[in-house]
């Protein structure tokens, strides 16, 4: 169900999660409460805390978006573990990343964690069941404190059971809420009390069923809020026999969510994927959750003795080839294989009239079920890559019979430019999208990386399409899609324009670009949302009713925004220097590298990289979320997660024995002071050679926490003490040459693997260098003897951070690092006018030794302190501004 929504939840951990209509279903981890996990029980009454805190740690890991705290238990003074627990958590930026959930049936313990938690909350949960007066004051107390809020599907008379009690209940409570109290309606999640199916009493039967129409009844009638629920009860009646509740969970969110269900508590461990759940089991399961027969609990029981702990062995199942032709090549679309495609396209050729008729037959039959399945999240983008590389295989065959026949040309249902803006180098994200929309029919104009806005405009010009599509991943690119907003208007366009990539947001969108440009300008956020997008922005019959409601919608959520941003407080730049993080110098150790100067790697080989390579962020590349290793065997992405891992060792295997891609290094070790509070001066000998600008936090903060810059972690000069500090750059050179022999073959899935994998070697090689720096040339950590894992979690000392992250976001500072250490001139790697790097695969940026120093976000900068840097920096405001306008306080 297409849920319409005016106001979106909008949670916070350390990162927002925002809940719309296009938001993929909540799972809340209930791992951190005291009755769901006997572990953490045990853990905290033996006061165990830190191991707890793994606990917290491994749920975030594992994919969970909210995490449910409750420490309701007689023997556990649960207001102090609640304040405990939060305050630890606050410290963890991997844990503290996901808004918290406070579950508690008692006030005092919910009001002690509203007190201490960081970000927006939910609060778990309120009810009428002690009558409305209560439920009025609490409510007002959340709201106070800027929470969501549960609201129990419990009243006086009870807990709501059946349809009628769970819509009368959840009208009363929305409608005190919102008109009495004032509550916002999208921050009202009700809780409709999943129950069990199957129990064998008849008063059971409905309770799924009547779940998933309550849910929907919701949706529909009280705008903006959201339902939630613990899957894991509607399966009770079946403990002890996971094929079945794994089954069972699958069908009961199959349906709760297509009826609007939006968050819950699902232990991915015991839910199977939907299209995977054997026939005869499905049907059996589907009886009894939507209660569609009279004995439909007893076929599941006697069913049920057959699943028990089943597990099937895979062979090579070659039994689809027996299918008839249409199957087999729909199989072969749906499951990317290509071994059979050639062959089965010929014998379609043959049977058909014209070769173009398999195409407009055979083929999109195939891709339009892919299609379906990946638009209903039944498949993954991996898998969608492969099938459109089995697509291309097979018109690639077709083609020259095609030609044969003048005049035959398949029509595509649109024509879409895709560029990478001019400065930037990088185009993962851009070559997936574009997959996705010519497995959906869409002819592809693929400009390429660093395209300058005349080429885009000519281009959209001559090749008549119909629409254009922009990507960026660093800061600078957003002010090109800007100006090509700008130009768009200038030269009265009227095509749709698509902003994606890594830096792109919504807000920016919203306030930067949708402002200079009359027609429809969309935010896309991730590969799997573009099709819909894109559907919507040429339907011919609606089009302008979308764009017309997008237009809408930007404008409200720009003047929100906008509101927003200067409610925030901030101090002068001379406030914030007064409070800097303070080092005292006097006992801090300053360790004197071993090797000063400029030094290049030679002879790096990949082979020693490999340790090194942090394997989760591959996985994300391709919409693939979870941790590595676990996510191999993750119970939803798993087999997909592992067939990619084993192609990726593949290729690896072949770049290394073919030496088909080139690490490059440098690093250099100098003297350094920090001077006038935020710079930091190079010195050769005591002679300054460079000087490195940073730049302070000035958000308004609690007395006693600082406000910092990375200078604070280099000695001052006025210490008299000669301090160290470092710089580097890494750089993985063929990779756009390997993605290019893919793509000639119309390999477009290995193509982005190999882009993928180069990323990967240079994360790699940023941290094996920064390793042998530590221990090494540098040496202040001579016998660290960290684990990948630890390098991954950064427990080492010292930090790397680069230009372009959060620290330091000023992009220009790169032209410092490639002065001082003559980068381009001694490995190659050169910077474009909007400070990419090229090649893409790489990654520079500062070395501070200093076991204080540590990694924090800049936040926002006021004006006094732009106008102080451009000064020292010796650059215009103009260009100050320029490059530094994504974190000025007043934008
Ligand atoms: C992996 C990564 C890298 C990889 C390469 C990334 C790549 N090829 O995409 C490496 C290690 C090489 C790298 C290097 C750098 N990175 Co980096 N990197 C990331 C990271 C962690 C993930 C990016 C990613 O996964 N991309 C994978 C693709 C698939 O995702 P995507 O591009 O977003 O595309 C999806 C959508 O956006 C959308 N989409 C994309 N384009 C389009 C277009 C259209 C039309 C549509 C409809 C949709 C669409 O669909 C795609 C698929 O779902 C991000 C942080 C983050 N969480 O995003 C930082 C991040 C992007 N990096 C950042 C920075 C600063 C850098 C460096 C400058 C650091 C440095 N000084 O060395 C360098 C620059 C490299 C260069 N050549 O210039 C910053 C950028 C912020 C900024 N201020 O500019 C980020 C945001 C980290 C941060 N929090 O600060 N990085």
């Amino acid at each position: 169900m297409k849920v319409k929504q005016t106001k979106y939840m909008k949670l916070s951990g350390l990162e927002p999660l925002i809940l719309n209509e296009s938001s993929n279903f909540i799972n809340v981890g209930e791992r951190t409460n005291v009755a769901g996990s006997r572990k953490f029980l045990r853990l905290i009454k033996n006061e165990q805390f830190d191991e707890a805190l793994d606990i917290a740690r491994h749920q975030v890991d594992g994919g969970a978006q909210i995490i449910d705290i409750n420490f309701d238990d007689g023997l556990i003074d649960g207001k102090e573990a609640m304040v405990r627990f939060l305050n630890l958590i606050a410290a963890e930026p991997d844990i503290c990343r996901v808004p918290i959930m406070i579950d508690s049936s008692k006030w005092e313990i919910i009001e002690a964690g509203l007190q201490v938690v960081q970000g927006k909350c939910v609060v778990n949960s309120i009810s009428l069941k002690e009558g409305k007066e209560k439920f009025v004051w609490e409510a007002k107390q959340i709201k106070r404190y800027g929470a969501a809020v549960i609201v129990m599907a419990f009243d006086a008379e009870g807990q709501a059971d059946n349809y009628e009690r769970r819509i009368e209940i959840a009208k009363k409570s929305y409608d005190i809420l919102v008109d009495e109290v004032g509550f916002p309606s999208e921050d009202i999640i009700f809780d409709l009390n999943i129950f069990p199916v199957a129990t064998g009493m008849d008063e059971h039967r409905r309770n799924a069923i009547d779940f998933i129409e309550a849910t929907r009844w919701v949706r529909e009638n009280l705008p903006n809020a959201s339902v939630s629920g613990g899957v894991s009860n509607v399966s009770f009646s079946f403990r002890g026999n996971d094929g079945v509740r794994e089954a069972m969970h699958s069908v009961f969110l199959y349906y709760a969510i297509q009826a609007g269900m939006n968050i819950g508590i699902v232990n991915p461990a015991l839910l199977e994927v939907y299209d995977n759940i054997p026939k005869d089991l499905l049907e059996r399961v589907e009886d009894v959750i939507l209660d569609r027969r009279e004995d439909a609990t007893e076929r599941l029981l006697d069913f049920a003795e057959t699943v028990k702990g089943s597990k099937v062995e895979k062979t090579v199942d070659l039994s689809w080839r027996e299918n008839p032709l249409q199957d087999r090549i729909t199989h072969a679309l749906v499951k990317g294989i290509d071994a059979f495609i050639i062959e089965d396209i010929e014998t379609a050729r043959q049977e058909a009239e014209k070769p173009i008729d398999v195409i407009e037959g055979h083929l999109m039959i195939g891709m339009n079920v892919v299609g379906d399945l990946f638009g209903a999240g039944k498949m993954f983008l991996p898998q969608v890559v492969k099938s459109a590389r089995v697509m291309k295989k097979a018109v690639g065959y077709l083609n020259p019979f095609i030609e044969a026949e003048k005049g035959d040309k398949q029509e595509p249902v649109g024509k879409i430019l895709m560029a990478t803006v001019k400065g930037d180098v990088h185009d993962i994200g851009k070559n997936i999208v574009s997959v996705v929309l010519a497995c959906n029919n869409y002819e592809i104009v693929d400009l390429g990386v660093m395209v300058p806005p005349e080429k885009i405009i000519e281009m959209a010009i001559s090749e008549r399409v119909d629409a254009i599509g922009l990507s960026g991943l660093i800061t600078p690119s957003l002010d090109e899609m800007v100006y090509l907003a700008k130009e768009m208007q200038r030269q009265n366009f009227v095509l749709p324009l698509l902003i994606g990539g890594a830096t792109t947001s919504k807000a920016h969108t919203a306030v930067k670009i949708d402002t200079q440009y009359s027609n429809a300008v969309v935010h896309v956020n991730d590969a799997s949302r573009a099709v819909t997008v894109v559907g919507d922005l040429l339907n011919k019959k609606s089009s302008h009713l979308y764009t017309a409601k997008l237009k809408k919608d930007y404008d409200e959520f720009r003047t929100k925004f906008l509101k927003r941003g200067k409610e925030k407080s901030y101090i002068s730049i001379t406030e914030a220097r007064k409070r800097k993080y303070k080092i005292d110098w006097e006992t801090s150790e300053i360790v004197k590298p071993r090797e000063l100067g400029i030094q290049v790697l030679k002879q790096l080989s990949l082979k020693e990289l490999l340790p090194f390579i942090d394997w989760s962020p591959f996985f994300r590349s391709w919409d693939l979320h979870g941790k590595f290793p676990d996510i191999l065997t993750d119970k939803v992405v798993g087999e997909q997660a592992t067939i990619m891992y084993t192609e990726a060792q593949e290729m690896i295997k072949e770049i290394i024995a073919k030496q088909l891609l080139k690490p490059k290094g440098i690093f250099g070790l100098f003297e350094a002071n920090s001077i006038n509070d935020d710079d930091i001066s190079i010195q050769k000998k005591g002679e300054e050679i460079a000087i490195f600008r940073t730049l302070r936090q000035q958000l308004k903060k609690r007395e006693g926490i600082p406000n910092h810059a990375l200078a604070d972690f280099v000695a001052p000069k006025e210490t008299g003490k000669t301090d160290y500090m470092g710089a580097f750059c890494v750089g993985i050179f063929g990779a756009q040459e390997l993605a290019e022999s893919y793509r000639a073959k119309e390999d477009d899935y290995n193509a982005i693997m190999a882009q993928a994998i180069a990323d990967r070697f240079a994360e790699a090689m940023a941290e094996y260098l920064h390793k042998q720096v530590r221990t090494k040339h540098w040496g202040y950590d001579i016998d660290e003897g960290l684990t990948n894992d630890d390098l991954i979690k950064e427990s080492y000392k010292g930090i790397r951070p680069a230009p372009g992250y959060p620290a330091c976001p000023d992009h220009l500072e790169k032209e410092t690092i490639w002065e001082l250490l003559k980068v381009e001139e001694n490995i190659g790697v050169t910077l474009t006018e909007s400070m990419a790097m090229w090649p893409g695969a790489a990654v520079s940026g500062y070395y501070f030794a200093n076991k204080e120093s540590k990694y924090f976000g800049l936040g926002k900068i006021t004006d006094d302190q732009v106008t102080d840097y451009f000064t020292r920096k010796g650059i215009t405001k103009e260009k100050a501004r320029k490059w530094l306008h994504p974190i000025l306080a007043e934008e």
